[in-house]
């Protein structure tokens, strides 16, 4: 009889700009691949394929797009990666997502006149992750990151809107990491609640939203 083959877990880093989510993403999968769990960094917006291109010169400004036309186009973007995500997540190889729809929610809905409920349709159907990690810094500790850059969203009353409309997201895959620690520390924080993940989701079904 076939044994059933453990599938790769789906984890999502979400935060605030500088909240340091990148740096521990990339630090995890090298973990992870070192001590021979299988696994893959992947980011939103893929800047690097097609719907990505558009996104790009949005968000360094080089274009304006109505706000819902950009929420749909990254929306898109994610949709144009899912099937290879879906594939590799079924071969076994775990994803640590450096931002995924939450940002589109969370982003599109702190503009003006986007409601939050309208943002989410378009996710509907693509890989529910398996547990969301919320990157939470506060303000006093973000001024003592490296400044904003110029891309658009790259202000402080923005961003608080941001971190507000993450917290009406929650569900109970969601874990707030404090991310006001040394990279190190935290990396530990995060490599333990990553493993647990990786082993609880393995022999599940890999949900998707509804
Ligand atoms: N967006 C959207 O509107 N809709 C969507 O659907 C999606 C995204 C998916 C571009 O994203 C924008 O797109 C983003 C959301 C929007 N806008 N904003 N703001 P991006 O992926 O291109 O860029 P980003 O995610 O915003 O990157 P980031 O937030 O700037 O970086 P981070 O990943 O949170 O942090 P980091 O790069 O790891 O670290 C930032 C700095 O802090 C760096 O100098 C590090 O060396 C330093 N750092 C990191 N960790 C630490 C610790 N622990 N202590 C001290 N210093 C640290």
């Amino acid at each position: 009889m076939a044994s059933q083959i453990p599938r790769g877990a789906f984890i999502v880093f979400e935060g605030c700009d500088r909240s340091g989510k990148t740096t521990q993403a990339k630090k995890l999968v090298d973990y992870l691949n070192k001590n021979n769990i299988p696994s893959q960094f992947v980011n939103f917006p893929d800047r690097t394929i097609s719907t990505g291109h558009i996104i790009d010169e949005y968000l360094r400004k080089k274009i304006e797009l109505p706000d819902q036309a950009a929420h749909l186009l990254f929306s898109a973007n994610r949709w144009e990666r899912e099937p290879t995500l879906t594939k590799l997540i079924e071969q076994g190889i775990t994803l640590i997502c450096d931002r995924y729809s939450f940002s589109g929610v969370a982003f599109s809905a702190a503009k003006e006149g986007m409601d939050i409920s309208w943002c989410f349709q378009p996710e509907k159907g693509l890989p529910k992750p398996d547990a969301v990690l919320l990157f939470k810094l506060n303000e006093e500790a973000l001024q003592r990151r490296k400044g904003f850059g110029d891309e658009r969203y790259e202000q402080t009353d923005f961003q608080r809107k941001v971190a507000e409309n993450y917290e009406k997201l929650k569900d109970n895959i969601w874990i707030d990491i404090d991310a006001d620690k040394d990279i190190d520390t935290l990396g530990l924080i995060v490599k333990d609640i990553v493993i647990d993940t990786i082993k609880k989701s393995q022999f599940n079904p890999l949900e998707r939203f509804v």
